[in-house]
C-alpha cells in the first residue's frame, strides 16, 4: 500500500478504498482559524454539541489581527471563550499562522487533520493526512462525526537528486504547478516518494504540501522518517514520532518524476499560481514591493536564509520589503540569534506573526505595482490592489530581489545558504490557552460582541427552482472573486448581511444590487469554479442573496462541498458547449427538481425559458448529500434527523 491508503485505511468509517467512491473517515485533529472559525463555531453551537470529541482541536487567531475597529477583537473574544467552553485549545493572536504552528506544536504523523482553511494540507509535511474543508464539515468533525470525501486517486511524486544552490522547496511545488496546472490535482492526493525526499527538512516538505492546495488536490503527504523524528525531537515532542511510509512495492494511480538536480528558481506570474516560468525567463522586472512570509514560507529555516541574504545589505530605494515570520517561536529565535537585527538593519519592515499581506490585511501595494511574494496565491485583487501584479517565488529569490530592485535569480549569490536545523527549537506555548477542565465548562461564559450576527439557513428545496442568470462567468473564478477578503471586509466574517454587498464585485460591481433587486437567481460559470479558499462565506453569502443553483463546467472540491452543505445546487453541464448557449439575463428553471432529486436522478433538466431550450446538467449526489440538498443544507439535515 502507499502511505495515503494506509492512513485512510486506519481511519475508514464507511465505504471502500476505491478512487471515486464516497468514503468517510475518522478525524483525529481539527483546526480553525478566525476568519472561518467564527462561523464554524456559530454552526458548532447551533448543532448543540457539548465538548469536542476529537483527540485535539485548536482554534487559531491569525488572519484578522489588524483590529482597526472593534470587530476583529469581538471575534477574538468570542473564539477564545467558545473554545474554552467546548474543549478546544486557543492559539492567541501573535502566536503565529495556524499551519506553521500546527506543524511545530501539534502535528502527529499518521493522524488525520481537518481544518477550516484550504492550506490545512501543510500538515502533510509531517506525515499527517491533513485536509481543508468548510467550517461546517469541521464543526461536524469536532462533534465526533466522520468526514465524507470522494476517495482520491494517489499520485506518486518521485523526487530524485538534490536541490542545487539557490533553488528551494518552493521551486519544487512551482514546478509541479507548472506541469499540472491549478486543476491538475483535482480528486488526487500528491504523495511524495523517492530518494530526494530525504534531503528535504520538515519545513521544506511543509512548503510543498501547503501549496499542493493550489493544484486543487485533496491533500499532499510526505513519509515520516528520521528527518521527521529529528524535527519532533527538536520541538520536544519525540514521543509523537511514528515511522511511516509507503510499502516498497506500493502502487500509484499516476506518477510524476522530478529530478531536483535539474530545477531552477521559478516564478508564478499574475494572476494564477500555475502561470510559472523560470526567474531567468521572466527577466529583470522592476519591483515595488517584496513580501516574505505566509504559511508557505515563514519557517525558521526560511527566515534564516533571508537574514543571511540581507545581512550587511540595504533594501533597494524603490522597494518596500515586509517580512512576517510564521510564528512566535520563529520570531523569538530570530530575535535571540541576531538574525532579526540583520533584517532590520537592511531596512525590512517586520510584521507580527500572522497572515497579513497574503490575505490583503495591510500592505496593499501601490497602483499598478509589481509585488514579489513568497505566499501561495496571486489571485486577481487578493492583495487589496486590483491593478497590482503579484509574482510568487521562493524566499531566496524574494530576498535577493528586494536588494536588487528587479526580479533576480538567487544563484548569483555567493554566500552560504545552508541552514542547520536547530537541535532544539525555542518552545514556549504561553499564547496557547487550554480548554476548561472537564466538568467546568458551565463556568465559562461565551462572549458575543455586536459584530456576531446570526448566519443564514437554507430552506427545503422547492418543487421547481426558477431564476434569472444573474452573472455569467469565465473559467477559474476564485473564492476571492466570489467573496473578496481584505482589510475592510475580513472583520465582517461573522456578519453575512454586511458581506453580501461585496459578493462577486471583482467580476461585476453591480451584482449585489441586481441580486437583491431580483431576490436571487442562478449563476453560470466556466471550469474550476470556486478554486482557492475554504471560506464557506462564498456559499453563505450567495445563499443570503437568494442564489439557488450554480451551473458550471466544473467545480473546485471544497467549494462544491460548501454549496451542498448550504443547500445550493452545484450543477455541471453534461455538454460543455451548452455553457455558450446561455446569456446573462436568461430566465432559467429546473422543472420538478425536488421530485427528480428525491428519486435519486443525477441528471436534471435545466430549462432556458428565454431561448426555449433545455440542457442536461449533472448533480451526482450520495444519499447523505441528497438529504442535505432536499432539507436546505447540512444543519437542517442534522436537525430533521434528530
Ligand atoms: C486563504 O488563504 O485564502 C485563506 C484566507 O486562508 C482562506 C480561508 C478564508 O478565506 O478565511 C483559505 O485558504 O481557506
Ligand atoms: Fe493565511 Fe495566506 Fe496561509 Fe491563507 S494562505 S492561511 S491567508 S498565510
Amino acid at each position: 500500500m502507499n502511505l495515503t491508503q494506509k492512513i485512510l485505511k486506519d481511519h475508514l468509517v464507511t465505504g471502500t478504498l476505491a478512487a471515486g467512491e464516497e468514503i468517510s473517515i475518522r478525524i483525529d485533529q481539527t483546526l480553525t482559524q478566525d476568519s472561518t472559525g467564527t462561523m464554524a463555531y456559530l454552526q458548532f453551537e447551533a448543532m448543540g454539541i457539548g465538548r469536542v470529541k476529537t483527540r485535539r482541536s485548536v482554534a487559531y487567531i491569525d488572519h484578522n489581527t489588524l483590529q482597526t475597529g472593534f470587530e476583529n477583537a469581538d471575534d477574538h473574544q468570542y473564539i477564545q471563550s467558545v473554545a474554552k467552553k467546548h474543549g478546544i485549545w486557543c492559539s492567541k493572536p501573535g502566536n503565529g499562522i495556524c499551519h506553521q504552528v500546527n506543524v511545530e506544536r501539534f502535528g502527529v504523523p499518521g493522524m488525520t487533520l481537518l481544518g477550516s482553511d484550504s492550506h490545512t494540507p501543510t500538515g502533510g509535511g509531517i506525515g499527517m493526512l491533513a485536509i481543508g474543508a468548510g467550517g461546517l464539515d469541521v464543526a461536524v468533525a469536532m462533534g465526533g462525526g466522520a468526514y465524507y470525501l470522494t476517495c482520491p486517486k494517489v499520485v506518486g511524486v518521485k523526487l530524485s537528486g538534490k536541490l542545487p544552490y539557490g533553488v528551494a522547496a518552493k521551486d519544487i511545488i512551482l514546478e509541479v504547478l507548472r506541469r499540472l496546472s491549478v486543476k491538475g490535482g483535482t480528486g488526487k492526493v500528491m504523495e511524495y516518494i523517492g530518494e530526494g525526499v530525504k534531503s528535504l527538512t520538515v519545513p521544506e516538505r511543509a512548503t510543498i504540501a501547503n501549496m499542493g492546495a493550489e493544484l486543487g488536490a485533496t491533500t499532499s503527504v510526505f513519509p515520516s522518517d528520521e528527518v521527521t523524528r529529528a524535527f519532533l525531537k527538536a520541538q520536544g515532542r519525540e514521543g509523537d514520532f511514528r515511522e511511516l511510509g509507503a510499502d516498497p512495492d506500493a502502487e500509484y494511480d499516476e506518477t510524476l518524476e522530478i529530478n531536483l538536480d535539474t530545477l531552477e528558481p521559478l516564478v508564478a506570474r499574475p494572476h494564477l499560481p500555475d502561470n510559472v516560468v523560470t526567474v531567468k525567463e521572466a527577466g529583470p522586472i522592476k519591483v515595488d514591493q517584496v513580501f516574505i512570509g505566509s504559511c508557505t514560507n515563514s519557517s525558521y529555516q526560511d527566515m534564516m536564509r533571508v537574514a543571511r541574504i540581507l545581512k550587511g545589505k540595504t533594501v533597494h530605494p524603490d522597494v518596500s520589503l515586509v517580512i512576517g515570520p510564521g510564528s512566535k517561536q520563529v520570531l523569538t529565535m530570530l530575535a535571540e540569534n541576531g538574525a532579526l537585527a540583520d533584517m532590520l538593519n537592511a531596512g525590512a519592515r517586520i510584521l507580527e506573526c500572522a497572515c497579513g499581506p497574503c490575505i490583503g490585511m495591510g500592505q496593499s501595494p501601490k497602483t499598478n505595482a509589481v509585488s514579489v511574494r513568497t505566499n501561495n496565491r496571486n489571485f486577481y485583487a487578493r492583495s487589496g490592489t486590483a491593478s497590482a501584479g503579484i509574482y510568487l517565488t521562493s524566499c531566496e529569490t524574494a530576498a535577493v530581489t528586494a536588494i536588487a530592485g528587479v526580479l533576480t535569480d538567487p544563484r548569483c549569490l555567493d554566500i552560504d545558504l545552508e541552514v542547520e536545523q536547530p537541535a532544539s527549537f525555542d518552545v514556549n506555548d504561553n499564547l496557547i490557552i487550554p480548554p476548561a477542565a472537564e466538568g467546568q465548562e458551565d463556568e465559562v461564559e461565551v462572549v458575543r460582541g455586536p459584530n456576531i450576527k446570526p448566519f443564514p439557513l437554507g430552506h427545503d428545496l422547492e418543487e421547481t427552482v426558477c431564476g434569472k442568470v444573474l452573472l455569467k462567468m469565465e473559467d477559474n473564478i476564485t473564492t476571492d472573486h466570489i467573496m473578496p477578503s481584505n482589510a475592510k471586509l475580513l472583520p465582517y466574517r461573522s456578519n453575512i448581511p454586511h458581506l453580501s454587498d461585496y459578493c462577486l464585485t471583482p467580476v461585476d460591481e453591480t451584482f449585489p444590487a441586481r441580486a437583491k433587486a431580483e431576490k436571487g437567481g442562478i449563476l453560470v460559470a466556466g471550469s474550476n469554479y470556486g478554486q482557492g479558499s475554504s471560506r464557506e462565506h462564498a456559499a453563505l453569502v450567495p445563499l443570503y442573496l437568494g442564489i439557488r443553483a450554480v451551473a458550471a463546467k466544473s467545480f473546485a472540491r471544497i467549494h462544491q462541498a460548501n454549496l451542498i452543505n448550504n443547500g445550493i445546487l452545484p450543477l455541471t453541464f453534461a455538454e460543455e458547449a451548452d455553457y455558450d448557449r446561455i446569456d446573462q439575463g436568461d430566465e432559467m428553471s429546473l422543472p420538478a427538481v425536488r421530485e427528480a432529486i428525491a428519486a435519486g436522478k443525477d441528471e436534471l433538466e435545466l430549462r432556458n425559458e428565454t431561448k426555449q431550450e433545455s440542457y442536461r446538467v449533472l448533480l451526482p449526489l450520495t444519499e447523505r448529500q441528497r438529504g442535505m440538498i432536499l432539507a436546505g443544507g447540512l444543519i437542517n439535515y442534522i436537525r430533521t434527523r434528530g
